[in-house]
C-alpha cells in the first residue's frame, strides 16, 4: 500500500517535466530557441485581465542574455461569430530579465508565441498556451 502512495507523486512530477511546464498558482517553461535558452515564467494562473510574462535569456554559457528585443503575442483563434483576436505585448529589461504585461480581454485558451530579436535576426517564436479564467 505505502508503495502506491509513493508512485502516484513521482508519476505526476515525471509528466509535468517531460512536458517542459508546470502549473501550480502559475507557469514555468523552458525552451530553447537558436543557441539560446528561454525560460518563461507567469507568477499566477492567467486570468481575464493584465498577466505579466517574465522572461529571462541565457546563451550557451550560461549567462544571461540581456540585448535582445522581445515581444509577447496572444491571440484565440475565431470562434462562432467573433472574429480571431490578436495582441501583442512588448516586452521590457528589467534587471537579467525581460517582462511583458499581457491584457487578456476574455477568458479561453490563448496561444501565446514569444518572439526574440537578437543581433537583428528573429530566432525561432517559443510558443504555449494559457488558459484564461
Ligand atoms: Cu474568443
Amino acid at each position: 500500500m505505502k508503495k502506491k502512495i509513493f508512485y502516484i507523486p513521482v508519476f505526476i512530477a515525471l509528466a509535468f517535466f517531460s512536458a517542459g511546464i508546470a502549473w501550480a498558482g502559475g507557469m514555468s517553461l523552458v525552451r530553447k530557441s537558436a543557441d539560446l535558452t528561454v525560460q518563461v515564467v507567469m507568477d499566477k494562473n492567467p486570468s481575464v485581465g493584465k498577466n505579466a510574462v517574465r522572461v529571462a535569456l541565457k546563451d550557451a554559457s550560461g549567462a544571461a542574455v540581456t540585448d535582445a528585443l522581445m515581444r509577447v503575442y496572444y491571440s484565440m483563434p475565431a470562434m462562432g461569430g467573433m472574429p480571431a483576436m490578436n495582441y501583442y505585448a512588448n516586452a521590457v529589461p528589467r534587471g537579467k530579465e525581460y517582462v511583458a504585461v499581457m491584457d487578456i480581454p476574455m477568458a479561453g485558451s490563448w496561444g501565446v508565441a514569444v518572439k526574440i530579436k537578437r543581433g537583428g535576426r528573429l530566432l525561432p517564436p517559443v510558443k504555449f498556451s494559457a488558459d484564461a479564467q
